[in-house]
């Protein structure tokens, strides 16, 4: 990471942002944020350990402004969870089809042809496609969803499967990883989704997703994919049981990795929702929490480019306010989602306007940039459109 500046005076936040780090127990933090020095583990632990959520803030605030300025990035996108069978049984998932949970199914190419038809009207620019471990399906199915998504919406960006999805298609493929993802690619794959990493640990692995790859698996199968052109991202699933030296292991081996290859693009932490899972004993993530996780995950990652608050699992409130914790990014349109879908029929509608979206980025004195999933930029002639009528008001100060 480059130094932020030479000159505090001159680097993003106010004199009176600076004077609070400067003075505060994080200041030797400040100081290496400020010198573009990496943070170490006990940096990260000692992150972990402060109630200082404003400092958190604040620090995170300054590397998310010296990256990315004042844009807050967003996505129209469309989720396809092609199945919800699942052998892994991981004790922290609510979505795949069990006794007394969700009936199974899994999708027909003409019932992805017609969920993509359902929304043509809207200008979807990626395709995010996961499901469950299904042994059933053949390799040809793997294939054939990606020609019938290619064929279907031929200018969406197709980013899909996880690691764990990945290590299987290879197993029904029998052949070399880089060669299936070439292959992958070849029929229309363009990323990867940040999904299944949960907590890169052996003792959080083995003991609620045990039948799923490993961390070591998760980083190696990254890293191939990285080495052959695609990029992905990193999500960590928090608020379970890990422990907090687990949070920091788990960020500084995507650190690491990315050392390595530079191929993650985003980082999002996702904030565990208990709801018909196996671990329903442990409560919802708070507010509170789910800022610290973008704060400490912006601070350690310094060598990825973003941030994500995904308003799905942490409310749109929480994810427009993580956009001045360390987030330049809110995921997204999101037509349909059903990975946590015991929350989503509770609390939150599935889809966020293009409208509603940009409303809050503004209303958060940030500058809404749509992207593509590899981050570039578009530009619609209706994009001024999309500004909400209402302007912002300064509200008067007291006395
Ligand atoms: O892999 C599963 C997690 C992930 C629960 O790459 C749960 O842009 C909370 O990876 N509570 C899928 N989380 C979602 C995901 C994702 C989301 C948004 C954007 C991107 C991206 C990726 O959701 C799973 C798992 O880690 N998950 N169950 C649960 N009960």
């Amino acid at each position: 990471m480059n130094s932020l500046t030479t000159s505090a005076a001159a680097a993003p936040g106010s004199t009176v942002t600076h004077r609070y780090l400067q003075s505060g127990p994080l200041s030797d933090i400040y100081d290496k944020v400020m010198e573009g020095k990496r943070l170490s583990f006990a940096d990260g632990l000692r992150l972990w350990q402060s109630d200082d959520l404003t400092a958190l803030g604040a620090l995170a605030n300054l590397v998310r402004e010296a990256k990315n300025g004042n844009k807050t990035y967003y996505v129209r996108n469309q989720h396809i969870n092609y199945t919800n069978i699942c052998n892994k049984g991981c004790k922290f998932c609510s979505f795949y089809a069990q006794k007394g949970g969700p009936a199974p199914y899994v999708m027909s190419m003409e019932d992805v042809r017609r969920k993509l038809e359902r929304t043509r009207h809207i200008p979807v620019t990626e395709i995010h496609m996961v499901a469950g471990i299904y042994p059933k399906l053949g390799y040809q199915y793997y294939l054939d969803l990606l020609d019938t998504v290619k064929a279907t919406r031929p200018d969406a960006h197709i980013k899909a499967f996880t690691m764990v999805e990945l290590l299987q298609i290879q197993k029904l493929a029998k052949k070399p990883m880089e060669e299936v993802l070439l292959e992958l690619k070849a029929h229309g794959l363009s990323s990867l989704p940040g999904g299944g990493a949960e907590i890169l640990t052996d003792r959080v692995h083995d003991a609620i997703f045990e039948r799923k790859e490993t961390a070591h698996e998760w980083l190696e199968t990254a890293k191939t994919a990285h080495r052959v052109g695609l990029h992905s991202n990193a999500t960590m699933l928090y608020g379970h049981i890990e422990t907090l030296e687990e949070r920091v292991v788990h960020l500084m081996k995507l650190r690491e990795a990315q050392d390595e290859t530079g191929g993650f693009l985003t980082f999002i932490p996702l904030a565990f929702s208990s709801k018909g899972t196996k671990l329903e004993h442990i409560p919802q993530t708070t507010g509170y929490l789910d800022l610290k996780a973008i704060a400490i995950g912006r601070l350690m990652l310094d060598n990825f480019p973003h941030v994500k608050s995904f308003w799905m699992m942490i409310t749109p409130p929480v994810a427009q306010a993580a956009q001045w914790y360390g987030a330049d990014d809110i995921d997204g349109t999101v037509v349909e989602y059903e990975i946590t879908h015991e929350i989503d029929q509770e609390n939150a509608a599935q889809q966020l306007s293009q409208q509603r979206l940009v409303g809050m980025i503004i209303e958060a004195g940030r500058d809404p940039v749509e992207r593509d999933p590899l981050y570039n930029v578009i530009e619609r002639e209706d994009s001024a459109a999309l500004v909400p009528e209402r302007p912002r008001v300064a509200l008067p100060m007291a006395g």
